[in-house]
């Protein structure tokens, strides 16, 4: 054996030396990458190289030369902190993330920030960071592969047919996130979800011995997961012989226990939590390579052995899409139907004609409440795209979600056509319905995967007032541009008995305030359907539809502007020539607005109302537009909603005012609340006679 050079480390004799000399190379470049930035986590690659590696070269199916191949297998770096490990990985199989890009880890407009981030990073899946988030994202994709298999693979065209694979951390696992998915993951039976768990008992500021002791491989257990333990996470055989046994496994998804050691090699950090969160530092970088055999000089040092077999990746990645391409061009010929269909999908495109059917509502006093008009709505977009899929948790009859006749999602084992009535229909993988049960955060997790991977359409559901235990998922979704709905009902105080936990009041300013998502609060059927039509159709913000449990008019729409202007955010709905005061509602308070408009129009007082159901989409429009809808010159304006006034300062400015929700509400019926609370066509009528008789004195 030819001993190793400064440059060169050792000849390859054998695949065990050529497996350890590329496992050191992903370590090292990673320890490099964070040692130049000096920022980072160095604990993770050292610890886990071994099994990212055998999953990487041996069991992923991806092609480094088209990331976005849909039957690509998915991998989640659930443990975002590792980030240098997956940009190791990409850039050594051939990615388009240069090596230069490495080297630039966590610097001003690099591919490789701080956490992988979906959309920065060519074969990032999705964000990570966030501990739990990616476990939560590995199921929703787990069950998009599973929902397009059973609907578009015939038999012998396994046209959908990929594993989604994950690295777990400790902390992951102690996320209540993560629990809620895992449960509903081996409730599902998602046989084709893998995740590899870095059980490195040691966490950012401790040993798990503080605060994690419980018996993990039980508990996945008891969710109905298929566990494999091992007790060392540097032999590779053993790993690989476990990744096998878990695809193996059709009915149960695995997580394979990995005992590794944090930081492995580095003499004076491996096993402690100095080696999680900083850089090793350079001398121990130095000792860490020297007692592993790796050359200290220089750094991120690729040896060329290592390099041809991990780039071996992409002609094997080719072959396998084009092998997947005949597969559908036979397809094609015999189904040509649903490969029309399905190349639409993939390509993330809407069917023609897709939102015909969603009823126009006609003009009705007593009217209906939006969830319900949301309901009918979501019927007619079910039926005519197939990649609409979601559910609630456990709120389907409040929420008006369930998509009728259009089957449970679920694999048939679990019930065997034995649902016990609690829900009729059919049972299988094929079914439109996602029983989230009582999981809001999982579900907004799941909801992410989903959408992330590619071309569902995915809606989740629950009352507003829960919306803040899905907020961490909505945050990442809205960072990563996600297509997704989220059906927020019984949106104020309207809602009634249920009372002060249940009513939202902060929840709309608290949602406004997020980027990149987009909030819509309609005030009637029609603009309801309009709302539907903006979310399905918006590729890259997520939508939160905000509605209510308690019936409001539907609207003339030939006495009142059509409800299609929801599309701009703020339209005026009805106007008077050359208007003293500016109404100003959303959703359930619009139909006040416009009882008052009545009442001042009796004392002869000209007023324009606007409906604003959407802030997000009014501040896209042009500063003319806003002008017009809102003159600067009238300032007596007036905004009215059932929530916190935070942020209407904006549209009525320093002399209008707001009739909103500063306290917390309490449990009466609807009608007593909104009038105890000022919410009635008077109170609003009187507030205005004031404002306007104030701003005529002032001036
Ligand atoms: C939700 C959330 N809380 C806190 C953090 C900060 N944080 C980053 S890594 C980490 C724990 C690290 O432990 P582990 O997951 O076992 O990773 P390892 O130390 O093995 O790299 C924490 C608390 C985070 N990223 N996400």
């Amino acid at each position: 054996m030819i001993q190793a050079t400064e440059k060169e480390p050792k000849t390859i004799i054998d695949q065990k030396e050529l497996d350890q000399l590329c496992i050191n190379t992903i370590r090292f470049l990673s320890v490099d990458a964070v040692q130049k930035a000096n920022s980072g986590h160095p604990g993770l690659p050292l610890g886990a190289a071994p099994m990212a590696y055998v999953l990487w070269t041996k069991y992923l199916k991806h092609n480094p030369l088209n990331p976005h191949w849909f039957n690509r297998d998915r991998f989640v770096l659930s443990a975002g902190h590792g980030s240098a490990l997956l940009y190791s990985l990409l850039h050594l199989t051939g990615y388009n993330l240069t090596l230069d890009q490495v080297t630039r880890f966590r610097q001003w407009k690099s591919m490789t920030p701080g956490h992988p981030e979906r959309g920065i990073t060519p074969g990032v899946e999705t964000t990570t960071g966030p501990l739990g988030q990616g476990f939560a994202n590995g199921v929703g994709m787990a069950i998009a592969e599973a929902y397009l298999a059973a609907h578009y693979n015939k038999p012998s065209f396994k046209i959908i047919d990929n594993y989604t694979y994950g690295l777990v951390s400790d902390g992951d696992l102690m996320e209540g996130i993560a629990s809620e998915a895992a449960s509903l993951a081996g409730h599902l039976k998602l046989g084709k979800l893998i995740y590899l768990y870095d059980n490195n008992h040691i966490t950012l500021s401790a040993s798990t011995q503080v605060s994690f002791t419980e018996d993990v491989q039980k508990r996945f257990e008891a969710y109905g997961w298929q566990t494999i333990w091992l007790n060392d996470g540097n032999d590779t055989e053993a790993i690989d012989k476990a990744i096998q046994e878990a695809r193996d496994e059709a009915e149960r998804p695995s997580l394979i226990l990995v005992r590794t050691h944090i930081g492995y090699g580095s003499p004076h950090k491996q096993d402690t939590f100095a080696a999680h969160g900083s850089p090793l530092g350079v001398e121990e970088v130095k000792l860490t390579k020297t007692n592993l055999g790796w050359p200290t000089e220089p750094p991120f040092l690729i040896p060329e052995k290592a390099l041809v077999h991990f780039r071996k990746a992409a002609p094997k990645g080719k072959e396998e899409e084009h092998k997947w391409n005949n597969l559908l061009s036979d397809y094609r010929k015999k189904y040509a139907e649903a490969a029309d269909e399905l190349e639409q999908v993939i390509k993330g495109e809407l069917p023609k004609n897709w939102d015909s059917e969603i009823p126009v509502f006609p003009t009705d006093k007593k009217g209906m409440a939006t969830r319900v008009a949301s309901g009918k709505i979501m019927q007619s977009i079910g039926k005519s795209l197939p990649t609409f899929i979601g559910g609630s948790a456990d709120l389907n009859s409040s929420t008006h979600t369930e998509l009728k006749d259009m089957g449970n999602f679920e694999n048939p084992i679990t019930h065997k056509g034995d649902t016990q009535g609690a829900v009729e229909g059919e049972w299988n993988y094929d079914g439109r319905n996602i029983h989230f049960g009582v999981r809001e955060h999982a579900m907004a997790g799941i909801c992410n995967g989903l959408s992330a991977y590619g071309g569902i359409h995915p809606f989740c559901s629950t009352f507003l007032v829960f919306s803040d235990y899905m907020r961490p998922s909505m945050r990442l979704a809205a960072i990563m541009d996600l297509n997704l709905t989220y059906v927020f009902t019984h949106d104020s105080i309207g809602l009634g008995e249920d009372g002060t936990t249940h009513q939202p009041i902060e929840h709309l300013a608290s949602l406004r305030a997020m980027p990149e998502l987009v909030v819509i609060r309609p005030c009637d059927a029609n603009e309801t359907a309009t709302a539907w039509r903006v979310a399905i159709m918006s590729k890259d913000k997520p939508v939160a539809l905000i509605l209510t449990r308690q019936e409001v008019p539907t609207l003339d729409r030939s006495r009142f502007a059509p409800a299609d202007r929801l599309v701009y955010g703020g339209y005026i709905l009805e106007d008077a020539a050359e208007p003293e005061i500016i109404l100003i509602a959303t959703g359930s308070e619009v139909s006040l607005i416009v009882g008052a408009a009545e009442l001042l129009k009796k004392q002869g007082i000209r007023t324009r109302l606007v409906s604003m159901p959407s802030w997000e989409l009014f501040e896209k429009q042009s500063v003319k537009y806003k002008n017009e809808i809102l003159p600067p010159a009238i300032t007596s304006r007036i905004a009215v909603e059932a929530g916190v006034s935070m942020g209407w300062e904006r549209y009525v400015g320093q002399e209008g005012e707001v009739i909103s929700m500063e306290k917390f509400g309490s449990s009466a019926p609807a009608e007593v609340l909104m009038k105890e609370y000022g919410f009635t066509a008077q109170n609003i009528y009187e507030r205005a006679i004031t404002l306007i008789k104030r701003l005529k004195d002032k001036s």
